[in-house]
């Protein structure tokens, strides 16, 4: 159960957990676990409001994998029956035909009883889920996917500077992604002010390494950037107030501010972003801990789209690399979602 699940729940005074994804099969080049790469046989389907959903859709996007890989986008507001696909015609997923998300999980196990997240990758031939393990789909669509990458595509998780990202992106889940959770649902005073003040310990020190880098692993994006940046950019938005991780604000940090900046302007990361899901998704669907699911105006998104003179640090964002062109048709974050 996750925290879509939990802040539902009439709970007691148990620590927030997050219980570790229960499809784990990985798509893979040689097709180890059954799944091969292949184009046109998988859809990503995502949450827009979802900081794990949003490391899929960036990294999809960097990679150049829009043709090979398709994306199914959910309603932000997930009903008693979990995401949906009221957004597309007729409440559909135009691909596989499924009103809910949880059918593709049926497919694949029967009366299946965990939570139905995102992100998720479906066989489409089948209607089966393949993979909800968050953790590991942006590694495999680095590092197994690479025969389908656009030219130019760049390293993601470069075999020199694996256990430097490893290491920097447990620290950053433990105290940031997660971190900003265990905060939100804590159910007393001891654990929320404990899971809090760890967000800005490691804040700081994430800071401290980013004045004079310009990049969090070396001097190009990799996946450790990917996984930062989509907990900042919902910081003042949601984890500020919702989650009231408020000791300072995202924008208040100059180093942090730029860093995130950059990259919200960087193609592949800022025109993946919806505001607007993200939001109302925070708001409306934790009722546990917003019980009037009143989404608030603020905060002003407009500062995302300023200077923010990182590029005097050097750094290549993309290695030997290029950046990845438009958006595709049809992909593109409505008006209402972006800064
Ligand atoms: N799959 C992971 C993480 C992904 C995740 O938590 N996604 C959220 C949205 S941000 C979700 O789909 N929650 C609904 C649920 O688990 O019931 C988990 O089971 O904890």
């Amino acid at each position: 159960m996750s925290e879509g699940g939990e802040g539902n729940r009439a709970y007691g005074h148990k620590a927030f957990k997050r219980s570790k994804s229960h499809f784990a099969d990985r798509i893979t080049a040689d097709g180890q676990d059954g799944w091969p790469v292949e184009s046109g046989r998988y859809r990503l389907v995502v949450s827009r409001a979802c900081p794990w959903a949003s490391r899929a859709l960036v990294a999809r996007r960097l990679l150049g994998l829009e043709d090979a890989l398709s994306l199914a986008v959910v309603d932000p507001i997930q009903d008693d029956r979990s995401w949906r696909f009221t957004l597309d015609p007729g409440g559909r997923d135009p691909v596989l035909g499924i009103r809910y998300l949880s059918e593709a999980y049926d497919r694949r196990e029967t009366g299946y009883p965990g939570g139905v997240s995102v992100p998720a990758i479906v066989d489409v031939p089948s209607g089966a889920l393949v993979t909800n393990d968050f953790q590991q789909i942006t590694l495999d669509l680095a590092t197994q996917w690479t025969e389908l990458h656009r030219p130019g595509a760049p390293d993601l998780y470069p075999p020199e500077l694996r256990d430097e990202i490893d290491t920097v992106t447990a620290e950053v889940y433990q105290d940031v992604n997660n971190g900003v959770y265990r905060a939100g649902f804590a159910t007393n005073q001891e654990e929320y002010e404990a899971a809090c003040a760890g967000v800005f310990r490691r804040l700081e020190l994430l800071a401290q390494r980013l004045a004079g880098q310009r990049y969090l692993v070396g001097d190009t994006i990799t996946e450790a950037d990917i996984r930062l940046f989509t907990t900042l950019v919902r910081f003042d938005a949601v984890y500020h107030g919702h989650f009231k991780c408020n000791l300072w604000k995202l924008v208040e940090n100059p180093v942090l501010w730029a860093y995130a900046r950059d990259l919200y302007q960087t193609p592949g990361f800022g025109d993946t972003v919806d505001f607007d899901h993200i939001k109302r998704h925070y708001y409306q669907v934790h009722t546990g801990i917003n019980p009037t699911g009143i989404v608030p105006l603020g905060p002003e998104t407009s500062g995302w789209l300023t200077p923010h003179h990182r590029e005097e640090l050097g750094g290549r964002p993309f290695g030997e690399g290029t950046a990845p062109g438009p958006v595709r048709d049809g992909e593109e974050v409505p008006p209402q979602g972006r800064a």
